[in-house]
């Protein structure tokens, strides 16, 4: 298949570029290179050196003779989509392209903005760059869990079916987001749903967990397609923050009381999701939402476990429940559905203390690059 994956040079995207494409899909990356400025205003960096996005797929045609071609362009430029949709004709369209970092939406009034109007009218862009040159390229949007919140009822997959006044309907499961990044999902689910239903688009929203892990079998072939590992307060996540701080002693850092629980899955379940959508696409018109994780943890649970196994590598780790910066229930009921792409063929790589080990072994070959002070978080959500 021809596919773009846009937002390829970043942390999900770029070993779903290499993993699609080594399964002989015929791939380009979109991106703009914003998370490497991010970076740079955040005075932060990715745990592992990461090579240019060139340098990256020079390698990859070097190691595989496989070509991946590569624009460099905003998506809230739509001369600019329409010029790479014109020339790919791509039938898959797998989206990460945005700012996903609740933290960093949450800086201050021009970072929720920033945030809202990157996500949004990218989103918007891609719809009608599909609506008007590729009708029947399908939409594969990287969503969150995080749209649902933690109702205390279970979570479905995208949808609820209710029973109200004697009337039944099946309708959007409803969205309670904690973050002015999550509420950008929420909106572009919103404007999928409805492109959907007034274009007949073929979109899948993939509501995915927290992400954990770094190589693929791809990433590891070579440190120059090392994939990037962040561990700083505003874009590393819950348990790659542990594992680092475990390998540089530094305290675990739980937010609060610590029952705080989400769906995770290792990112080579990522790149194996993805796959599953673009070969099982939606039909017209359909907006079909899976729920993309394997397992559920608190982030004491995560703690306890990377606690666990840095001791097994002679690591002593401590537990520090910080006060938590952000707004959100501490200890709630939390179950979801996951089973659309088990369904589908999904075979999850699950948490073990061998899996934490070997990030953890990356994270102390990399330890003398962290920079200790983006560690403790700084952002507040008040
Ligand atoms: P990332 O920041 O590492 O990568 C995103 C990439 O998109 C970056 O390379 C950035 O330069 C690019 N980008 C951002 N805005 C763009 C724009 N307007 N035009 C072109 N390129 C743009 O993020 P990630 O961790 O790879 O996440 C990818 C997607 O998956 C995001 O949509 C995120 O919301 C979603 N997601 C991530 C996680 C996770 O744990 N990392 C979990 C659930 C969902
Ligand atoms: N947390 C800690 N300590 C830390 C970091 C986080 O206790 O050092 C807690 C947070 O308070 C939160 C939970 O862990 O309760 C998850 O936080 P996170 O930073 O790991 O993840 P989150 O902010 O939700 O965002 C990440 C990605 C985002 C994606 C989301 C999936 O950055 O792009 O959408 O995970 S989900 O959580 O399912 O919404």
């Amino acid at each position: 298949m021809k596919i773009i994956v846009a937002g390829g040079d970043g942390f999900c995207g770029w070993p779903t570029a290499l993993y699609l494409s080594q399964k002989g899909h015929d791939i380009s990356i979109v991106d703009s290179m914003v998370r490497r400025h991010i970076d740079e205003e955040l005075g932060s960096n990715s745990l592992t050196p990461i090579a240019t996005l060139e340098e990256r797929v020079a390698k990859w045609k070097e190691l595989t003779g496989k070509e991946i071609r590569t624009y460099e362009g905003d998506l809230q430029d739509f001369d600019f989509l329409k010029m790479v949709l014109e020339k790919e004709q791509p039938e898959a369209f797998v989206h990460y392209a945005e700012q996903r970092s609740a933290p960093y939406s949450m800086i201050d009034r021009e970072h929720a903005i920033y945030t809202q109007v990157n996500n949004v009218v990218g989103t918007l862009n891609v719809l009608y760059g599909i609506k008007d040159i590729v009708p029947n390229c399908h939409l594969i949007k990287l969503g969150t869990m995080g749209e649902y919140g933690t109702p205390n009822i279970p979570i479905e997959e995208g949808y609820l079916d209710i029973e109200h006044k004697g009337r039944k309907d099946r309708l959007p499961f409803p969205k309670q987001p904690g973050s002015y990044y999550h509420l950008s999902k929420v909106h572009d689910s919103h404007n999928i749903m409805f492109a959907c239903r007034v274009w007949g688009i073929r979109a899948t929203d993939l509501n995915q967990g927290v992400v954990y892990g770094l190589s693929t079998n791809e990433t590891s072939l070579d440190p120059i397609l090392a994939n990037r590992l962040d561990y700083d307060s505003v874009f590393g996540t819950a348990l790659n923050r542990f594992i680092i701080q475990a390998a540089i002693g530094h305290d675990l850092t739980v937010y609060g009381k610590g029952g705080q629980t989400r769906g995770f899955l290792n990112i080579e379940d990522t790149v194996r999701c993805i796959e599953i959508a673009a070969e099982n696409p939606a039909d017209v018109g359909e907006f079909r939402v899976f729920n993309q994780f394997t397992e559920e943890f608190s982030v004491t649970e995560l703690a306890q476990m990377v606690k666990e196994a840095a001791a097994k590598v002679g690591l002593s780790v401590n537990i520090a429940h910080l006060e938590n910066p952000r707004v959100e229930k501490e200890e709630h009921f939390y179950e979801a559905t996951n089973t659309s792409l088990l369904d589908l063929g999904l075979k999850p790589h699950l948490l073990t203390e061998d899996v934490i080990g070997s990030i953890l072994k990356t994270a102390v070959d990399h330890k003398d690059r962290v920079i200790k002070e983006n560690v403790l978080p700084t952002v507040t959500w008040k």
